[in-house]
């Protein structure tokens, strides 16, 4: 058969996967936004399907005024003994911690703090010990894959941490995750930073905790050398084994939005990338260590048909699943319906690195149209195009002093500037936005008829721009003290 990449379309970075019985369960970073560490399942490696969030309180992730792109970093999901593990890191207060839950469709623990520092923590466990390991500096100050073992009821560190492997000299080493294959124990670890040097590596040892000797032929997994290539940065990945015993990596990389256009705005995405293990237990992966837009397999049956949902709507979300806000929501500030939203505004704008009145679903794909119907009694309301609080395209009515207006205003850096307006005779509007690799349209709808008020380029929002680990979100959003706005009629299609 055939499949496609990214496997999982969007903002969804640094995966990490584990199996249990005949499923797969997926976490990824999310940053800033709220719930924290999306999940998904999947009985067949390539249809995934979003089952919640592993942090839907906010005791357990302090997400308040945090920075953009800090916040929730790269996890782990581990099962042992019954029982799921989440390991991730809030980058912005510099703190590694787990939950766990026994029933991975219900809430997760408060979490558990250990006391290690750096960043990408993983578990691994064997027999009673349970070790843990995230890059950054050891007790004796010495840089790379740190472990210790931990007392996993506790958090407690029951060992020092010990750097156990520097990597093959590329900047940023990072994301390590261990594993005991056939008798080895193997040290999977990104390094060139999450850009276009991104690269997966790894050593193998005969105990957890080293020696450990690095492959001959790193890195395993790169796409850096594939100049014009539409896939980059592939790197930041975790290895499952299948039912039928063969192995496959599941990794971040991203699509540039052209073939000779080095930037990306749809953020990191999860590839699938099969893996073999040769008989001197070394073990290579894809294509001549590089990933593919598409894998002819053998190795997934014939019969399974890689699906993909095009059009999202209010009815045919899930409002706890698949949206997602920035920061700590005000939930009286929401009114989810299975037809309608209803956002009351406060004086806090999409500017600010702050919970403005924002819910949002990732953009999955460059080719798309959106469209809303947004009525408002008060201040603003609209959908933005959202990268950061400093790069964003929004599209809103607003209240003027004779009535209302329709703006497109763009914000990039310090740029920033309403290029379209108009005077509409209603507090309603039909707004549409149609987006290609490059760019975005925005038009008014009035009587059938659309008047383009303006467009917007796609590598303004891209992170080679903007910075940042993120990918765009579409954002419904209400701005000011007395807005109180109205949407239905939400469709974003995929072309
Ligand atoms: C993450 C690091 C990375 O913690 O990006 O690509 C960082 N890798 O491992 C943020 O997602």
């Amino acid at each position: 058969m055939k499949y496609n990449n990214p496997v999982i379309k969007g903002f969804y970075p640094d995966p990490s996967v584990c199996k249990v019985n005949d499923t797969y369960y997926l976490v990824c970073s999310s940053m800033q936004y709220f719930p924290g560490v999306p999940l998904f399942e999947s009985k067949d490696l390539i249809n995934w399907t979003q089952i919640g969030h592993c942090l839907t309180r906010p005791s357990q992730i302090q997400l308040d005024k945090v920075n953009s792109s800090g916040g929730v970093f790269a996890p782990t999901i581990r099962y042992h003994n019954g029982r799921f593990y989440m390991t991730t890191t809030n980058d912005t207060s510099r703190e590694n911690f787990y939950v766990w839950t026994d029933d991975i469709y219900g809430e997760w623990s408060e979490p558990v703090s250990v006391d290690q520092g750096g960043i990408d923590p993983d578990l691994y466990f064997e027999g009673d010990s349970v070790y843990f390991m995230s890059n950054g500096m050891d007790d004796e100050g010495i840089a790379g894959i740190v472990q210790c073992r931990i007392d996993i009821e506790t958090g407690r560190k029951l060992t020092p941490s010990r750097s156990i492997w520097q990597g093959t000299g590329g900047r940023y080493l990072e994301a390590p995750h261990l594993y005991k294959i056939n008798g080895w124990y193997y040290l999977l670890a990104a390094e060139g930073g999450t850009e276009f040097g991104h690269m997966a590596t790894y050593a193998r040892g005969l105990a957890p905790t080293g020696p450990f000797e690095p492959y001959p032929h790193n890195p395993v997994l790169t796409n850096r050398n594939l100049g014009g290539y539409e896939v980059q940065a592939v790197g930041h990945g975790d290895l499952v084994e299948d039912e039928a015993g063969n192995w496959w990596m599941l990794h971040l990389g991203f699509r540039q939005i052209g073939q000779w256009i080095p930037y990306h705005h749809l953020g990191r995405e999860v590839f699938l990338t099969p893996v073999t293990f040769g008989e001197d237990g070394w073990f290579t992966a894809g294509h001549e260590g590089t990933t593919l837009t598409s894998f002819e397999t053998d190795l997934i049956p014939e019969e399974i048909v890689q699906q993909e949902k095009k059009v999202y709507t209010f009815a045919n979300t899930d409002w706890e699943k698949e949206w997602c806000y920035l920061r700590h929501p005000n939930p009286d500030h929401y009114a989810l319906e299975e037809d309608k939203l209803t956002l009351k505004g406060t004086a806090i704008s999409l500017d600010q690195a702050d919970s403005p009145t924002f819910i949002g679903l990732r953009q999955k794909d460059f080719n798309a149209v959106i469209t809303c119907d947004v009525s408002l009694s008060a201040g603003e309301a609209g959908i933005t195009i959202y990268m950061d609080e400093n790069h964003h395209y929004d599209f809103a009515i607003r209240n003027c002093t004779e009535g209302y207006e329709v703006v497109q205003r763009l914000n990039v850096g310090d740029l920033k500037s309403v290029v379209g307006n108009v005077k509409v005779s209603s507090d309603k509007a039909t707004l549409v936005i149609q987006a290609s690799n490059t760019g975005y349209r925005f038009l008014l709808g009035i009587d059938g008829e659309e008047i383009e008020l303006g467009t917007a380029q796609t590598k303004y929002l891209s992170s080679e721009v903007a910075g940042g680990f993120t990918g765009v979100v579409i954002g419904l959003y209400a701005y000011g003290e007395n807005a109180l706005a109205q949407f239905t009629n939400f469709t974003c299609v995929y072309l």
